[in-house]
């Protein structure tokens, strides 16, 4: 279990009640009732979770524009409780509704990941920041599937202050805010297995030709993955990222970290099993790198628990 587990109650602020598209409503899939599966089991397994310190605006303002986050803010705190609103600007997609408390969620969950990363400086090797919303999809100037703030991009820019990063990102989907983030830097790597994107969202990024950009070029990479991929199609794929990981030699890691790899996700296209995230631990444990975890999707909620609980007994 790590010795820093990193939590916000404030992320239930952020509740929208649908999500739609092609003019269909369906109920919101990133619900808070995830992060209390996840926070139930780790507490029943013996862990300890701690709330976060707060932070400057200065760290989120070196991942998204101030006009991005000055709307958020307002467009937030102008709702009326219960009220719902789709944007049409600053976003990419159609999944990323707002209500009243989604800045004040959002800027909490930033918290939280600089809570973890800050743990990470002062020399914890093993942090775990439970953010929700997450924030892989989340671009400079945009909100994208469910995501507000790049919480994993924005922590590990804040690493990136005293050595190299490497981020993982071994959510289902791919992570196009934290590929944009760190596109053409070379003290960022940034690494990605996900379903592939010409079938599933977010579509137009995450393709293996999408390398980097002029310093950043080898700092970016892609792996896209069939439907129906399975454990040791998985495994076989994460050893070579390892790999290319451990020649990198960073001085941190940043694992993205999401469950909707899982065979029994709602929105979910891999058959991942429950055993097989403690081996997924295990190998990134391998690297033995000081290693922050940042939540990112995973919609089972009833599992949802189980399967962190899995990673950890594996990642330790
Ligand atoms: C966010 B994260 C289901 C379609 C879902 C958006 C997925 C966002 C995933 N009705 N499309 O990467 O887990
Ligand atoms: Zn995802």
């Amino acid at each position: 279990m790590p010795e820093r587990i990193i939590y916000s109650e404030d992320h239930v602020l952020h509740n929208p009640p649908f999500e739609i598209y092609d003019g269909v409503k369906d109920p919101y899939a990133e619900d808070p009732a995830r992060m209390t599966s996840i926070v139930d089991a780790i507490i029943q397994a013996g862990g300890v979770i701690e709330p976060p310190q707060q932070f400057p605006d200065s760290n989120l303002l070196r991942v998204h524009h101030p006009a991005y986050i000055d709307f958020l803010r307002q467009r937030s705190a102008s709702l009326k409780e219960g009220e719902p609103f789709y944007p049409s600007y600053f976003i990419l997609d159609t999944y990323a509704p707002m209500v009243k408390g989604t800045y004040d969620a959002a800027r909490a969950s930033v918290d939280v990941a600089l809570t973890g990363a800050q743990a990470i400086l002062d020399g914890e090797n093993l942090v775990y920041a439970l953010c929700r919303p997450p924030g892989h999809h989340a671009q400079n100037r945009a909100m994208s599937g469910y995501c507000y703030f790049n919480n994993a991009s924005i922590a590990a820019d804040f690493l990136s202050e005293k050595g190299s990063v490497a981020v993982l990102d071994v959510d289902l989907h791919h992570g196009n805010g934290t590929q944009e983030a760190f596109y053409e830097r070379p003290d960022v790597l940034y690494s990605s297995l996900h379903v592939d994107p010409a079938v599933k969202f977010p579509y137009s990024t995450g393709f293996t030709d999408e390398i980097g950009k002029r310093e950043g070029i080898g700092f970016n990479r892609n792996t896209p993955l069939a439907i129906g991929t399975t454990d040791s199609e998985y495994s076989d794929a994460l050893s070579g990222e390892i790999e290319y990981i451990a020649r990198f030699d960073p001085k941190f890691l940043v694992v993205s970290l999401g469950f909707d790899t899982y065979d029994k996700d709602p929105i979910g296209a891999f058959r991942l099993t429950e055993p097989y995230y403690r081996q997924m631990g295990e190998v990134i444990r391998g690297l033995g790198k000081p290693t922050l975890l940042i939540q990112e999707g995973g919609y089972h909620v009833e599992d949802l628990g189980k399967l962190a609980v899995s990673f950890l007994e594996g990642v330790r």
